[in-house]
């Protein structure tokens, strides 16, 4: 091994227990667990893990609207006010109402009263709840992307940032896809301060990352590269991440999807991993953030992709040759039998 990644953590992340989902209207058992992150801490190696320092919120704002992290930041303190918990048993913050455009149809609408109204103001889906440590969880994700970030603009090298909950789903505004805080924009604010004037993000998770689509929609100095399972055969997100959203206003151009159809395999999926990296390396880009969400793999139980561990080993190592340095960054990947073992191929492959 040539080169031995450094693993930037924080315990603090453990904290988010969502604990459910409620899918089509029914609490089902939660897939975005704090074993994640031991799964993946206990398949590192040799890997040097480093504690995350913490950062204040400058980086943090030039991602998210101050009232989307004023609000979530004391979203489960508010709900606990509420009588949810003693009424119907409900101790985590689930939307129910959403003032949707369906609804609005073009008139003002004024902020709701009721924690339980409030909350699909922020919240897009019924999957993505807010509990005791939510809050604390994501925002220590933040310090580990940070972290990573201050990691590659000291030493020129790589670094692995295990984030969670995972962060490509959240808008500038907005909660969804089991993410809060987009902990990939933030990385790639972080290398712009750092100095790298165009920055790449290449979303390898099995999803559509919309949320990061969005927050870079209008700007040509991060551009959003995504391969991810085909929305229109029926996947989340759903309504984005089709092949025709290039980006708007200055940022016309600077977004690229490629959606696969479900079944997928290594070849084709290796083949849109080198396209992607060739633009976005053609197109001027120092530096990179990495979505590594390995949900894609064969195993998982949230994506009918087919990628083998040999498909993430091929993806570090395009990556390595072709962009560096790269901060990546944990996303999904919910099989807690194989999930540390991806991410390890991945890295191996990046060292290599
Ligand atoms: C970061 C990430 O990978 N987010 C994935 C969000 C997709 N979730 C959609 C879930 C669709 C229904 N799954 C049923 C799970 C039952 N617990
Ligand atoms: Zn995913």
């Amino acid at each position: 091994m040539a080169f031995s990644t450094p693993v930037v953590w924080s315990p603090v992340t453990r904290r988010h227990d969502p604990q459910h989902e409620v899918w089509v209207g029914v609490p089902t058992l939660g897939t975005e667990v704090p074993g994640r992150v031991d799964a993946i801490l206990g398949a590192m190696g040799e890997r040097e893990p480093l504690a995350a320092h913490p950062y204040d919120d400058e980086i943090l704002e030039r991602v998210h609207d101050r009232d989307y992290l004023a609000y979530l930041r004391r979203a489960h303190e508010t709900w606990m006010q509420g009588p949810y918990a003693e009424v119907v048993g409900q101790d985590r913050v689930v939307p129910y109402f959403f003032p949707t455009h369906a609804l609005a149809q073009g008139m003002p609408l004024h902020r709701p009263a009721a924690p339980h109204a409030l909350a699909g103001g922020y919240c897009y889906d019924t999957m993505t709840l807010v509990g005791e440590g939510t809050w604390e969880a994501a925002r220590a994700a933040v310090d580990v992307a940070l972290t990573a970030v201050e990691i590659v603009a000291d030493t020129g090298r790589s670094a692995y940032a295990l984030c969670r909950p995972p962060g490509h789903h959240a808008t500038r505004s907005g909660f969804g896809g089991s993410c809060y805080l987009n902990n990939a924009a933030v990385a790639a604010e972080g290398l712009r301060a750092a100095g790298h004037e165009r920055v790449g993000i290449l979303d390898l998770d099995a999803h559509h990352g919309n949320g990061t689509q969005a927050i870079f929609w209008g700007r040509d100095d991060v551009l959003y590269a995504s391969v991810h399972v085909d929305p229109g055969a029926g996947w989340f997100p759903h309504v984005l991440g089709y092949a025709d959203e290039r980006g708007a206003g200055a940022g016309e151009g600077w977004n690229r999807n490629i959606p696969l159809a479900p079944g997928t395999g290594d070849d084709a999926w290796t083949a849109a991993v080198i396209e992607l990296t060739t633009w976005l390396h053609g197109s001027g880009c120092t530096g990179l953030v990495v979505s590594l969400g390995v949900d894609a793999a064969a195993d998982d139980p949230e994506s009918p992709l087919q990628v083998t561990h040999d498909g993430f080993h091929a993806a570090g190592g395009i990556i390595a040759a072709s962009l560096r340095p790269t901060v990546v960054v944990q996303e999904g990947g919910y099989h807690l039998d194989t999930l540390g073992s991806l991410v390890d191929a991945f890295l191996s492959g990046h060292e290599a």
